[in-house]
């Protein structure tokens, strides 16, 4: 009896244990299929790699989560990407330091050079299973008398960071910097690496563009990766960069740029929270970037999807190295610094490629407090502001004629500028077969006009001088918002280039003057419009603001700017253009 009931006790504890147990596995069992079924997956555009992965899952499932060794419990100065603070006593070296390098290297010198950052992907991240043959990369780092720590910075995240069977080499190319430390203490550094790191240095400047080009004549990888010699790469960054090549070797990839302090090294997100934006331009050249329009998003499964962009900040990149030579690499006519960005874009778009930003791939950046080299023999030899050059080699080169008109209304100087021969350009263009500049527009980038739309002609441009002091509008270089003020006429157009388009509006740069109670303001223009509240009166020479129905004036005892009564009879608000003449 005991015996039975002893029995008959256990075979009812095991029931109501399989009773439990059994649903609980069963729906353990379903939520892990779920949780795989939800994992975004590289969009299966090319059987290729659909095919691949089902084949192989052991190696693509965890590489996709390739995590660094070493970022576990670690502790020191600017470790997990936490601001630095000098001690006190040594500040002085440190702001000396900055002086010198545009960032504090002597700070630097203190962090830790495999130093571990903040993860800053968004979670989604994690679950991206890549294929394992990724093509084989050089990571090419241009560098100009830049500190040693920071540049070792960049390689040791590198190497740390990337999937080394995929990591063919770190191509340092040294274009001729004068810094004791990075002659011999570099060399050593770079031995310590057994081959994996490579220096080749320049035996001229070459400015940044041309070196680049020439890192990429160098390279042994497949691919190769552009970076600053002030970077340092997050986790997991190099696969899904490497995927969209894989794919289709005409797309150039783009990873979100992350912000470093160049007082701190403190290491920190551009954006979170699962929003995404992507470069575009104003047509003056200079960079911007917007929010991915809504048709663009819509086109992706996962939100931390590649998604298409008209262009980039100019740094950072991957792209199929001979592709990129195919391409004719940089125009080697573009100078030193600037619109070889815009060059890249242009080109690749047109003539049948493409360029992703890729969500998954984080590096991050020293945004340098200025910039601390000079533009060397290069930049004397050519007569004109440099990057303008540069910005007329590539409008002329890929812009169709309506808008380089909107690029001279903008930056009217340009047009008196020696931009060199581009015949070489436009050959290339026509060989490649490569579609309008319209067709750009419409196709890549439709967002381009919501912000910055169609300019109508300048009626007026050059210096705005005070018939009754002789002195000039100025912007004074301040940041908007700001007073505008009166300097000495100098001649050279920037701060003192006024323009008065057709539709009102009277603008120094990017920026637009306008008027309120306080006086004449530098005000950043509001975006999507092109319209402004001035009239020029040629004869009165006036400088009427219609909404309020006042005239600029100067203020004869503070000299200061300021709206006022419209007076025929007072000089003070007499006004005339005057043209600049390009230097
Ligand atoms: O004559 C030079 N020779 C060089 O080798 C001048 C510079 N360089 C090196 C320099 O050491 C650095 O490693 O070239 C690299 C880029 O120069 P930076 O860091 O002074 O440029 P930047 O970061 O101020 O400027 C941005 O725009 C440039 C325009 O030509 C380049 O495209 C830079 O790569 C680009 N940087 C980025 O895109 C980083 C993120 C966004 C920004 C700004
Ligand atoms: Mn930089």
């Amino acid at each position: 009896m005991r015996i039975t009931n002893i029995r008959r006790g256990r075979i009812f504890r095991i029931c109501l244990c399989l009773l439990i147990i059994l649903p609980v596995l069963y729906l353990l069992f379903t939520w892990s299929e779920n949780q795989r079924n939800s994992l975004p997956e590289v969009r299966g555009k090319h059987a290729a790699l659909k095919r691949q992965r089902t084949e192989r899952p052991e190696l693509i499932v965890g590489f996709g989560n390739f995590e660094p060794p070493n970022d576990d419990q670690r502790e020191g100065p600017g470790e997990y990407g936490e601001a630095f603070h000098l001690p006190s006593e040594e500040n002085f070296k440190g702001e000396s330091s900055e002086m010198e390098y545009g960032m504090n290297v002597y700070a630097s010198n203190k962090i830790a050079m495999d130093r571990a950052v903040k993860d800053t992907r968004l979670d989604e991240c994690k679950h991206w299973n890549y294929p394992h043959d990724l093509p084989k990369t050089s990571v090419i780092i241009v560098f100009h008398n830049e500190g040693l720590s920071v540049l070792m910075r960049t390689v040791h995240s590198v190497i740390n960071r990337s999937p080394k069977h995929v990591l063919q080499e770190v191509l340092l190319v040294d274009d001729f910097s004068e810094k004791e430390d990075l002659k011999e203490k570099l060399e050593e550094e770079v031995k310590s690496f057994n081959g994996l790191v490579r220096l080749v240095r320049n035996d001229e400047r070459g400015g940044l563009i041309r070196t680049r080009s020439r890192g990429a004549q160098e390279a042994r990888g497949e691919v190769i990766v552009f970076l600053d010699a002030h970077c340092e790469v997050n986790k997991n960054w190099l696969p899904p960069l490497l995927a969209p090549i894989y794919r289709d070797r005409t797309t150039m990839t783009v990873p979100i740029i992350d912000g470093i302090d160049h007082k701190t090294f403190e290491y920190r997100p551009v954006y979170s929270g699962g929003h995404h934006y992507r470069g575009i331009f104003e047509w003056g050249m200079l960079y911007k970037e917007n929010e991915v329009p809504k048709r663009e998003l819509k086109r992706r499964e996962h939100n931390s999807e590649p998604y298409k962009s008209p262009t980039h900040a100019g740094g950072l990149f991957a792209m199929d190295r001979k592709y990129f030579l195919e391409l004719g690499a940089y125009d080697s006519g573009l100078l030193v610094w600037g619109g070889e960005n815009f060059e890249l874009s242009f080109k690749i778009w047109q003539c049948g490629g493409s360029i992703e930003w890729v969500p998954c791939s984080r590096v991050g950046h020293v945004y340098r407090g200025f910039m601390p080299y000079n533009f060397g023999k290069l930049g004397e030899k050519k007569k004109g502001p440099l990057i303008t050059i540069n910005y007329k080699r590539v409008i002329e080169t890929w812009f169709d004629e309506k808008y380089k008109e909107y690029f001279y209304t903008r930056e009217p100087l340009a047009r008196f500028l020696d931009m060199g021969d581009i015949t070489g350009q436009l050959e290339l263009k026509e060989r490649l077969q490569c579609k309008s500049f319209q067709w750009y527009m419409d196709n890549v980038a439709y967002d381009v006009f919501d912000k910055f739309p169609q300019l109508p002609a300048n009626l007026f441009w050059g210096e705005l001088k005070s018939v009754a002091t002789d002195t000039c509008l100025d912007a004074m270089g301040h940041a908007p918002p700001s007073i505008m003020g009166l300097q000495h006429c100098h001649g050279h157009g920037n701060n003192q280039l006024m323009r008065l388009n057709a539709a009102g509006q009277l603008g120094v740069g990017e920026r637009c003057v306008e008027a309120d109670k306080q006086g004449i303001k530098l005000a950043v223009c509001r975006l999507g419009t092109v319209d402004g509240p001035w009239h020029y009166d040629e004869k009165t020479k006036h400088l009427l603001h219609r909404a309020n129905n006042k005239c600029m004036a100067q203020n004869p005892s503070t000299r200061q700017l300021s709206l006022a009564h419209c007076d025929v009879n007072d000089g003070y608000q007499q006004w005339e253009f005057k043209e600049i003449k390009p230097k």
